[in-house]
């Protein structure tokens, strides 16, 4: 569906007055969606709504609602949690100040690499997150990928801590990201991902991170040319359906929807891969400087005091992150 401005207007009027959405949207559910029309995780939901719509019957009518027309995600997580919302497709990383048991996963370099972050979030500790989420009134139905993310800047590439030295970059909404970059010598700001880019061009920001198909989709790269490879963060996305439209549910219309979930999620990772392989051809082609930082250790090891301050105030979740480091 294309969204002019005047239908964004009643469509955000009509979610903050609590009245229900204009009359050329058919009741049914909505979702929440921050990415373009063709990246991956759009198509997966644009297939989701396809099937649940098909299986059901019909009866949900569902619609997502793409690039972030709904507004930012702190704001929708409120949103699909108090059912103003239906479902959405939510990074992990503005999760943490709503549930924090979910901070696990914005620890920096927690995971050794995408297969190991899927391999716990398919399995059994992925259970225990779900459980943590459906208490505050979500409910995930399956994982996406989000690659890895790593800094970009308009000034120098960064090689080592030192780079980063006094570099004003934009990290997302939690603050366990605003102490990851003040331990490598930068300082963060926190903000809106639909903010980014006008930041970066008038240098209210130097920089950002984010994953190749984000840094591309964003037009990011076109005004911070300097991408450095250090994977500091590997953030599960979820895609979530709001507590209160599940319980509304038939048995069988649940199972429908879980369905089409789980295939979604086969998709997506599927067209992920294929994505940052793309967006990093379409980066090089387009004169981005891309370096792989070296020492990743170097990274790592400034990240300690960001553990131990965690693990000093969640000592119950300490055996949590040792569970997931060390899975196979
Ligand atoms: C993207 C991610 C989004 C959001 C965004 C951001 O890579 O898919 O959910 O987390 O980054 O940086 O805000």
């Amino acid at each position: 569906m294309k969204i002019t401005p005047i239908i964004r207007a009643a469509l955000v009027g009509a979610l903050l007055s609590g009245v229900a959405a204009v009359p050329s949207f058919a009741a049914g559910w909505r979702g929440w969606n921050l990415q373009p029309e063709g990246y991956p995780n759009t198509t997966a939901l644009e297939q989701f709504v396809k099937d649940v719509n098909s299986t059901t019957g019909g009866r949900l009518n569902a619609q997502v609602f793409n690039g972030g027309v709904l507004g930012d995600q702190p704001d929708a997580i409120e949103q699909v949690r108090a059912g103003a919302l239906d479902f959405a497709d939510f990074s992990m990383g503005p999760m943490g100040p709503i549930i924090p048991a979910t901070n696990v996963l914005s620890l920096p370099y927690l995971f050794n690499g995408e297969d190991q972050m899927h391999r716990v979030m398919d399995g059994a500790i992925g259970k225990e997150f779900s459980a943590a989420m459906e208490k505050q009134g979500l409910v995930a139905l399956a994982w996406f990928d989000a690659g890895a993310r790593s800094f970009y800047n308009t000034k120098h590439p960064i090689e080592t801590p030192a780079d980063m030295k006094g570099l004003k970059l934009r990290v997302m909404e939690n603050d366990l990201y605003v102490q990851m970059v003040a331990q490598l010598g930068g300082n963060a700001t926190p903000m809106a991902y639909g903010e980014v880019y006008q930041s970066l061009k008038t240098g209210v920001i130097d920089g950002a991170e984010n994953n190749f198909p984000s840094y591309d989709s964003s037009n990011h790269y076109q005004v911070a040319k300097y991408f450095s490879v250090d994977d500091h963060l590997i953030i599960p996305e979820c895609l979530c359906v709001s507590k209160i439209s599940w319980d509304k549910l038939s048995p069988a219309d649940q199972a429908a929807v879980q369905t089409a979930a789980t295939a979604a999620a086969k998709a997506q990772r599927d067209l992920w891969a294929k994505q940052v392989k793309a967006s990093e051809a379409k980066m090089i082609a387009a004169g981005v400087k891309i370096n792989e930082v070296k020492n990743k250790a170097d990274f790592q090891k400034a990240m300690d005091p960001v553990y131990a301050k965690f693990e000093a105030a969640n000592p119950d979740l300490k055996a949590l992150i040792e569970e997931i480091k060390a899975t196979k």
